[in-house]
């Protein structure tokens, strides 16, 4: 199912000069940007030099780090009341950016939303509970509006309350929900004690963080869904950028909106299809907030293989940012492996948080995690063995010896937005 058909199964040669063209406008549009007016400049280029998509490779890359100096709206290409609208990112990783839209940029960004769905097989017949942060977080607004334009019955349920959500899902009879995959972990939780069934949900969108396969099937079993992943970051609109579609292998990436290159995060150099590297996103789009080669420091990979649905290029799922990496003794450890070892032991709930600290000049990591008392009965000894296991298989896949604490069940910290699972302790980190 097709939302734009005649933009989403453009020929390659029709896309490219379509991405030249808006490419050639992006660069007029950053061109009223003092920082871009330096750095254009500083590198030589002017509008003339970008005859090929290929030379978009003379532009030096954006970093958030330019952004954070541009606070608030030094990164804006126009007039203040052309602006209609502004968001911040999470600050996930520090002081939040502030992104702007003007009308157009709103219509292009739900238009994408629009496009996703749809992509899945979602109509105006579905009833759709959006359950994230309805404030500066781009999620909420974002999905609300494309979900509007769709026709969907949208219902702004926002966070929070999670008695209240599952009943609003059973009696407004909820097809589609939205949320991020670790609120949706607390969700079914919430349901299995409340003993609710939810019947009615068919399809589930889950993003803004890093999920694995594992995670998917167990969210999928649980909520009674078909689960999709969802990627997008403010400073490219926000939600829409990147989507499963019913494949469910690999995101589609809108390349009529958003120019992908995947770098090598340390000398900046492409890598080739099938190699991971750092997301690097020209969007082509934006009006109010122009960027040029713009460093996402998401890791990620362009597929080989095309798909039968769409023509271009898919990413394979981001596996996290480049500055998640923790380095624990010299050793790089992703949280998402730590998630992915705990969520094979069945004895073991889907819970956990770690921590970092360091003793008589040592990293020492300890993990947090749940019993699952369906898998595990509760004697001593076996408590014994069960922490013994932890360790052991946390030791295999990450190569490094970590203190495992098994706690009660409920006694970990939910999250109804994006997860924080690291803490740490290290001083001067
Ligand atoms: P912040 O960057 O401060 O967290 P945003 O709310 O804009 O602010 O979040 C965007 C970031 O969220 C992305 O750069 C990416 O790291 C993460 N993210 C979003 N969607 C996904 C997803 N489906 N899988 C993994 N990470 C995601
Ligand atoms: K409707
Ligand atoms: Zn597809």
């Amino acid at each position: 199912m097709f939302w734009d058909k005649k933009i989403e199964t453009l020929k390659p040669t029709e896309l490219k000069e379509l991405q030249l063209k808006r490419l050639k406008k992006t660069l007029n549009q950053a061109h009223n940007v003092g920082f871009y007016q330096n750095l254009l400049a500083g590198a030589g280029i002017k509008p003339a030099s970008i005859k090929t998509l290929e030379d978009i490779r003379k532009i030096p890359f954006t970093k958030k780090q330019d952004l954070r100096s541009g606070y608030p709206f030094g990164f804006f290409a126009v007039p203040m009341k052309k602006i209609v609208r502004i968001h911040t990112t999470s600050g996930t990783t520090g002081k939040p950016t502030v992104v702007g839209y003007t009308r157009n940029d709103l219509d292009a960004w739900s238009d994408l939303i629009a496009r996703n769905m749809t992509m899945v097989g979602i109509t105006e017949d579905d009833v759709f509970q959006n359950m994230v942060n309805y404030g500066m977080f781009t999620g909420g607004l974002g999905f609300h509006y494309g979900a509007e334009k769709i026709g969907m019955t949208v219902i702004p349920s926002a966070t929070g309350n999670t008695k209240r959500q599952i009943e609003m899902i059973q009696d407004f009879n909820v097809t589609t929900i939205h949320c991020t995959p670790s609120y949706a972990m607390h969700l079914s939780e919430v349901a299995e004690e409340m003993g609710a069934g939810l019947e009615t949900l068919k399809t589930a969108i889950f993003g803004a963080e890093p999920w694995s396969e594992s995670t998917r099937k167990t969210l999928e079993d649980r909520l009674g869904v078909t689960a999709y992943d969802s990627y997008g970051m403010s400073e490219l609109f926000g939600p829409g950028v990147a989507f499963e579609c019913p494949e469910r292998d690999g995101l589609h990436i809108w390349h009529d909106s958003y120019l992908v290159e995947i770098i090598d995060p340390l000398n900046g150099e492409p890598v080739a299809d099938g190699e991971r590297g750092e997301l690097v996103v020209t969007p082509l789009v934006k009006e109010a907030m122009p960027l040029l080669r713009y460093r996402t420091g998401d890791v990620t990979m362009l597929m080989e293989d095309g798909c039968l649905c769409r023509r271009g290029k898919k990413i394979t799922r981001i596996t996290g940012r480049s500055d998640d990496m923790l380095v624990i003794r010299g050793i790089n450890v992703f949280p998402s492996q730590i998630e992915h070892v705990l969520l094979g032991i069945p004895e073991v709930g889907n819970q956990f948080m770690v921590y970092i600290d360091r003793i008589n000049h040592l990293d020492e990591m300890t993990v947090d995690v749940e019993i699952n008392r369906e898998h595990f009965s509760g004697e001593l000894s076996d408590l014994a063995r069960l922490q013994k296991k932890v360790v052991k298989e946390l030791r295999d896949a990450l190569e490094l010896r970590t203190t495992v604490k098994l706690v009660e069940p409920g006694s970990l910290p939910r999250f109804e937005g994006k997860a924080k699972r690291v803490i740490d302790r290290r001083e001067g980190l």
